[in-house]
């Protein structure tokens, strides 16, 4: 933390704040002291088909429950609701792509083809319940068959179409998918990626799929064994299905998807949300941080196989009623104004998207973004890792022209919805997420769970529950626990934090062995274990090493086997392995052979050593190391 960024006030525009929603942004942090009257106020917004008997049960801590008995749908919510009105006609979905290729669809379309693939699920045995897989590019499809899930009860679980085929497997199997939904390809760079393919591959080992759903996006031909009856094609699944299917009365507290993040230790776990605290959280989150109105063209540049996908492509805007743009491509391809000709062609006023990616087009040069009208911009966003204070002024400077308050959202696939942030009537510091939203209990402790001074480093905590928070880790309840015991009866985040002198807060990372790349998790246990895999590998240790665009970059410490050498060749096909265990995101950056690992009496790898030989600190206390 620089502390000539500390005093850095920028205040927000006199425009964005005779429009706010939310004016007073202090006055209503002071409102939201009483959450279960704070979110009781946001849960009147949608439909319920039966009011819920109590805000917020915390009888059976930390198994918290929101709305109880409270019954709704939140497709109906998201959808359903909006054709009776004058957004009937309004585009919901704008896709585009690095083909620069459209398609648009209407609420009112959105509705039929929801209703459509609710109608085929449930012809392929799908009940309320069941889980299903979805391996899908950024495409309408995703978006739909979501909906169509959450609509009939249906869990979705969507896996990230840059995951390969050991981490689709790995999710399939511990689900029990009965359905995975997947395309031909997707594109990335002018490149074709198979789907199917690797889905192919993952079913062969997952006897709980009964059906193969393929989108033909890419035209790209596909082997489809349709007389197995166990394959189809998506337009042909939905031919001539029903265009009318009621939504499903759910119990706010029924799942509505698990999401795979990774965590510190062993397998990615399974985050689960539900039904009625995401869909209030979610969409009032959204409303503020972003003060959504009627004409807003909103534009966010993550990917839906992420939470933020989830919250704030699908369910957030959709929820509101709002135009909500999904992206196929890369940030850079065909060239690095992509999405800024996105923004001048649409008249995105809302745009959301990730500080690695704001590295990687900086270092492109203004003219890019000059070269466009990005005047209808009103509010920036950014999520996935913390933001250097250059960048965000960057950011500020030439993508909103000094009028767009930059909405810093900290917030994690756990915690569903956006947890410290500001609101754009807030005065802002570039690099700090500025304070709990109202509505959230949070705070830098020490590991006793006390408060620390400011200025001081500490973990980030949230003190009380919140409506979209996750309910448990699908089939390790013990892992969940983790969460709310490790600090007694607080939420640990696994992130390190400050507080300055005026409260703002500023995220300075994780503190477990999560690596952040591009503002993707990846934990160093995933890609040791996909290491280890290798046949030549004998022991492995990741760490993080700094990277100025990535933010971080994974470094592999190796021991291997029968005296092989760790030569240009098997490089390479280590790192081909690990791609295929885990998928691109998992990069290499460098690897080192090395004679053993730096252990703990009990056998621990000490990747602490490890990181600070690398980056030349000091070794710190090293009295439980072995040898
Ligand atoms: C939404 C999302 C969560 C982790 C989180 C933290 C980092 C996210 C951040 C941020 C600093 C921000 N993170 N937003 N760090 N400033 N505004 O990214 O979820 O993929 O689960 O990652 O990302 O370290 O713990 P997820």
């Amino acid at each position: 933390m620089k502390e000539n960024f500390e005093d850095m006030i920028i205040e927000p525009p006199e425009e964005i704040v005779k429009r706010a929603h939310v004016k007073d942004w202090e006055k209503e942090i002071e409102k939201g002291k009483d959450i279960e009257e704070y979110w009781k106020k946001k849960a009147k917004d949608f439909k319920w088909f039966k009011k819920w008997d109590m805000v917020l049960d915390d009888s059976n801590k930390p198994f918290y429950k929101w709305f109880v008995n409270g019954k709704t749908n939140i497709t109906y919510n998201a959808v359903d609701r909006w054709i009776k009105t004058g957004k009937r006609n309004k585009v919901a979905i704008i896709y585009t792509s690095e083909k620069e290729k459209e398609r648009k669809l209407t609420y009112y379309e959105l509705y039929t083809e929801v209703n459509k693939m609710a109608n085929a699920l449930k012809r392929l045995g799908v009940k309320k319940g069941d889980v299903v897989c979805l391996y899908l590019p950024m495409c309408p499809e995703l978006v739909i068959s979501m909906l169509a899930c959450a609509k009939i009860g249906a869990i979705h679980t969507v896996v990230f179409s840059g995951l390969s085929v050991g981490a689709l497997e790995e999710r399939i199997r511990e689900t029990n998918a009965k359905v995975v939904i997947t395309a031909d390809a997707t594109f990335r760079r002018g490149r074709i990626i198979k789907l199917k393919d690797n889905v192919d591959e993952a079913v062969a080992k997952c006897p709980s799929v009964e059906t193969i759903v393929v989108v033909n996006h890419a035209n790209v031909p596909v082997k489809i064994s349709e007389l197995t009856g166990r394959e189809f094609f998506y337009d042909k699944l939905i031919e001539g299905e029903d265009s009318e299917c009621p939504p499903e009365k759910m119990d706010a507290e029924d799942p509505l998807f698990i999401l795979y993040t990774s965590g510190s230790t062993g397998k990615p776990k399974g985050v689960l949300h539900t039904v009625g605290g995401y869909m209030v959280g979610v969409s009032s989150t959204l409303k503020m941080v972003f003060d959504i109105h009627d004409d807003d063209l909103y534009f966010c540049t993550a990917d839906i196989g992420w939470i933020t996908g989830h919250s704030y492509i699908v369910y957030g805007p959709l929820l509101l009623g709002t135009t909500t743009i999904i992206y196929e491509g890369a940030p850079d391809y065909p060239d690095p104004a992509i999405w800024w000709r996105i923004i001048e062609k649409y008249g995105v006023t809302k745009f959301y998207t990730a500080p690695t990616a704001l590295r990687h087009l900086r270092r492109f040069g203004d003219r890019h973004p000059k070269k466009y009208n990005l005047s209808t911009l009103k509010i920036l966003g950014t999520v996935g890792e913390p933001i250097d204070p250059e960048t965000w002024l960057w950011y500020y400077k030439v993508i909103g022209n000094e009028r767009c308050p930059i909405m810093d959202t900290w917030w994690q696939t756990e915690t569903g919805m956006h947890m410290i942030s500001p609101l754009p009537t807030a005065p802002l510091k570039p690099g700090s997420v500025t304070k709990p939203l109202p509505g959230i209990d949070a705070d830098i402790v020490n590991k006793n769970g006390d408060p620390v001074k400011p200025g001081e480093k500490g973990y980030v905590v949230i003190k009380k529950p919140w409506p979209a928070m996750m309910r448990t880790i699908y089939k390790d309840e013990k892992r969940y626990r983790e969460y709310w015991e490790t600090i007694p009866g607080y939420y640990l985040a696994t992130d390190v934090g400050k507080k300055d002198k005026d409260s703002y807060f500023w995220i300075l990372g994780r503190s477990d062995d999560v690596i952040n790349i591009s503002g993707h998790r990846i934990g160093t246990a995933e890609v040791e274990s996909a290491l280890i895999s290798h046949p030549d590998v004998a022991e492995a240790a990741v760490i993080g090493k700094p990277d100025p665009i990535k933010g971080n970059v994974i470094k592999a410490f190796l021991v291997l086997k029968n005296g092989k050498k760790l030569d240009v060749n098997l490089m390479e096909k280590i790192k081909e392995h690990v791609k295929h265990e885990i998928g691109p995101i998992a990069v290499i950056g460098e690897m080192e052979q090395v004679d053993k690992l730096p252990k703990t009496r009990s056998g621990k790898v000490m990747r602490r050593i490890l990181r600070a030989k690398e980056l030349g600190e000091e070794l710190g206390d090293t009295s439980t190391l072995e040898d």
